[in-house]
């Protein structure tokens, strides 16, 4: 009776740490609460709520193809019968996504609301969430292509969710104001939940990587190792970018977070749409074809001017044409369509995968097997069309349709629908504020015009005469050239400009123009002092 409260309290909240959700377990607290809306029934909307933000985050943050919620918005759409489907799109049209997401938020807003009130009865009403939990990673599960690595996203949006119910709890009517001990303790055991709960799913992401590193290396494919053909270097330079890049530099550029780990074994491409025969092919199917090889310089339509998003590499792989034929494109198609595992899309025009150059579903990079982050298994290289709308990584699925019909990942988001590669030339030496001997300087660096190819280089400093620039060899117009001049200088600052003229005689504009939406235009130039 004399005992100091906070004695007394501190023994009592001890005791409710490890009950801490049955703190409000009693009748009354709800109504004790003054609030509308009960209060277990609010916590159990915001910690439901908590741990689906931070699965679905979660989700997205490790690439999965699908968030928990979109697979379960999936897996009902396929569990609910065909001509329920479809009078629903044709009762609601376009608004067929936005009423389905409305939907959806409204009936787990009330799940919640209702497993809160179960929750703060009992500890058996408390594993209700994870029976919601449950039922979230059994549709995760059930996807194509996923499985219990992807459902673990579940495990740890359902930790987040009890702690923030636990941490919910109102306080007893008999503790202080201010951190008790229990609170820190609290705070101590959220904070090592989490810890264990995002290094147990780290490891699961990394042991998948793993696992796909590992069937990389035993692939034997068969390609050929390449060696760049006589001449390809420009004589006289220094400091010009290898003209075979190297995979560890090659350029990378994606929307993946971290890239689609794929299983080779399980991998299948999927050709279909306007086709005569659907076609779903095996790794092994893929490669047990006639193989195709070829130098193809890749290029960024974000590439600046002068900038390095462009590399060249020899590319192994199969003609998309091939498989179309054995495929059988029929009717009006004019486009192809391509997803890749985690879900990216673009539209290639048909003629360029159909007409003689070496569009290709390529396997190996350099004449080893596509590095992950490069497309592993398989991607596309279409020579001429910048990245964004022909170089689909990790491709599972290619529909035969017309451009009326799809629209690629980046199109929406105000870039163009089709985009030949730009006429460009880079200088790489002397380097930007290079100070170089006065007297003859070495110039060069390399252009390209996939599919068209280069004619000339120019080179001018001080905005004085063009100097025609010796151009190095290439094995096709599908590939940059070198190229290097000397020019002579007297000590000082000075400025060197290119330009390269194509196979067709045309001039590469002054016009400067921004990356967006079809790629940039203008002259790279060079500032360095001779000394
Ligand atoms: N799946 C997927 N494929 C993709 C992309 C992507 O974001 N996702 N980006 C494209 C773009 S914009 C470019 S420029 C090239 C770059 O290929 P690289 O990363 O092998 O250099 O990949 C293309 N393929
Ligand atoms: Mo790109």
């Amino acid at each position: 009776m004399t005992e100091p409260r906070q004695t007394l309290g501190t023994g009592t909240r001890q005791v409710t740490v490890g009950h801490m959700t049955m703190t409000d377990t009693r009748p009354g607290q709800a109504a004790r609460s003054g609030e509308g809306v009960p209060r277990p029934a609010l916590r159990g909307v915001v910690s439901g709520w908590a741990g689906l933000a931070v699965a679905e985050l979660a989700a997205r943050l490790i690439g999965l193809r699908e968030t928990p919620v979109e697979a379960a918005g999936q897996w009902v759409i396929e569990l609910t019968p065909q001509p329920v489907v479809k009078a629903a799109i044709d009762l609601l049209g376009t608004w067929d996504k936005p009423v389905l997401l409305v939907l959806t938020v409204v009936v787990l807003t009330l799940v919640y609301a209702g497993v809160g009130w179960l929750a703060a009865r009992s500890v058996v009403g408390l594993t209700a969430f994870g029976v919601v939990a449950a039922i979230g990673a059994l549709a995760v599960l059930t996807r194509p292509g996923m499985g219990f690595a992807e459902a673990l996203v579940v495990v740890l949006g359902l930790v987040v969710n009890l702690l923030v119910w636990a941490t919910t709890a109102p306080p007893r009517p008999d503790e202080l104001p201010g951190p008790s001990p229990a609170s820190v303790q609290r705070r101590t055991l959220i904070i090592a939940a989490l810890a264990v709960a995002g290094g147990a799913m780290s490891r699961v992401v990394g042991r998948q990587r793993q696992l796909t590193e590992q069937a990389r290396s035993l692939l034997r494919l068969p390609v050929t190792k390449p060696t760049p053909p006589a001449g390809v270097n420009a004589p006289g330079v220094e400091g010009v970018a290898p003209w075979q890049t190297p995979t560890s530099q090659f350029f990378r550029i994606d929307t993946a977070l971290s890239p689609p780990a794929v299983d080779p074994a399980t991998w299948r491409l999927r050709i279909h749409g306007q086709v005569e025969r659907e076609l779903t092919l095996s790794l092994d199917d893929l490669v047990g074809r006639q193989l195709t090889e070829a130098w193809v310089t890749i290029s960024c339509v974000s590439n600046p001017v002068g900038g390095d998003l462009v590399g060249n590499a020899w590319w192994s792989g199969v003609r998309i044409a091939d498989l179309l034929a054995e495929a059988g494109v029929t009717g009006d198609a004019d486009a192809i369509y391509q997803t890749s595992v985690d879900g990216w899309t673009c539209a290639t025009p048909l003629e360029a995968v159909t007409d003689d150059r070496d569009a290709m579903l390529a396997v190996a990079m350099n004449g080893e097997p596509l590095p992950v982050e490069h497309g592993f298994p398989v991607r596309m290289i279409v020579p001429g069309l910048y990245g964004f709308v022909s170089a689909t990584k990790w491709i599972t699925d290619i529909e035969v349709t017309r451009f009326d019909r799809v629209a690629g990942y980046w199109t929406p988001r105000g870039w163009a629908e089709q985009a030949p590669v730009r006429l460009a030339s880079r200088i790489d030496r002397p380097a930007k504020g290079a100070e170089v001997p006065a007297g003859m300087v070495a110039i060069g660096g390399s252009a390209w015009h996939q599919q068209t190819g280069i004619k000339a280089v120019e080179v001018a400093v001080d905005e004085g005469e063009w100097v025609r620039a010796q151009l190095a060899s290439v094995p096709s117009a599908d590939t940059w050239v070198q190229w290097s001049a000397s020019v002579e200088v007297e000590p000082g600052e000075h400025e060197v400009v290119v330009r390269a003229i194509n196979a067709d005689g045309e001039v590469q504009t002054d016009q400067v123009r921004p990356v967006a939406p079809d790629g940039a235009t203008g002259r790279d130039a060079h500032r360095f002092t001779a000394v």
